[in-house]
């Protein structure tokens, strides 16, 4: 992720999250939207919704394509599950090509995120963690005070310290709460890398999430939903150099 965002002076990953009822449309459109701003992102997330249009085979050609465009692909599989099914969907993803696959850690690591992470280590992969969505309701839960040794402490702020403990290769912000993405950075340190969803149609603001310490911002509708998705990634390009 860091040379490839240094490669495009780009901190933007793009979400590419397009929807057509028609199959051969569908990856016609994902294929020309990746090569009008490849130029102006440093990696591609596709989402579950896209492997459900299209199926894993062909989800696993626009990786090629995004490889061939010199960008890294990370599967929002966001894998919440137990171990034997989480180590099918990590190896499926991984043989799609992958480079990287997000998971939730509520799972804990015992029979839950240990397949994920001993699965990715021997593939060489990435793991990057949720510890706090974007959307309104994530409060809800991601803010929920738990019990800890010295006291309480809402829960994101042990997703944080797990991921750590985990080595894991990123975590997940929401840009529409630079308060937490502070606070995260305050409690991983510097070389965590956090990727920060929820830019320009959610609300969050991409300058606001890299400098309360954001590395990546994760855009889609912003970017693909504008009529012309070429100018509108290279302007939120210019717009954070
Ligand atoms: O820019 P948008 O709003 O069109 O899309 C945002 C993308 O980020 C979309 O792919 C979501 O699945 C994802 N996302 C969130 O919007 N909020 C979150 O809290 C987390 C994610 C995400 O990427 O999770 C890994």
């Amino acid at each position: 992720m860091r040379a490839s965002s240094e490669r495009a002076h780009s901190r933007i990953v793009l979400a590419l999250d397009l929807q057509n009822d028609d199959r051969q449309t569908l990856l016609k459109q994902c294929n020309a939207i990746l090569e009008g701003v490849a130029k102006y992102i440093c990696a591609v997330k596709i989402n579950r919704q896209l492997v459900l249009a299209l199926g894993l085979p062909t989800v696993s050609q626009i990786v090629t394509n995004v490889h061939e465009l010199s960008l890294p692909a990370i599967m929002d599989a966001k894998l919440n599950d137990v171990g034997h099914t989480n180590s099918f969907m990590m190896e499926s993803y991984v043989h799609a090509g992958f480079d990287a696959v997000i998971a939730s850690p509520i799972t804990g690591w015992e029979g839950g995120m240990d397949s994920v992470f001993e699965i990715a280590r021997k593939e060489d992969k990435g793991v990057i963690l949720l510890t706090y969505m974007s959307n309104p309701g994530a409060e809800q839960f991601y803010s929920m005070m738990t019990g800890v040794e010295d006291g309480q402490r809402p829960i994101f702020e042990t997703f944080a310290q797990m991921a750590v403990e985990w080595r894991a290769d990123g975590l997940v912000v929401g840009a529409t709460r630079p308060d937490i993405i502070r606070r995260v950075r305050s409690l991983v340190g510097p070389s965590m890398e956090i990727y920060s969803p929820g830019v320009g149609t959610q609300g969050g603001d991409g300058m606001k999430a890299l400098e309360t310490g954001a590395n990546y911002l994760i855009v889609g509708r912003t970017i693909y939903g504008s009529e012309n998705p070429r100018d509108a990634a290279r302007g939120l390009h210019e717009s954070l150099k």
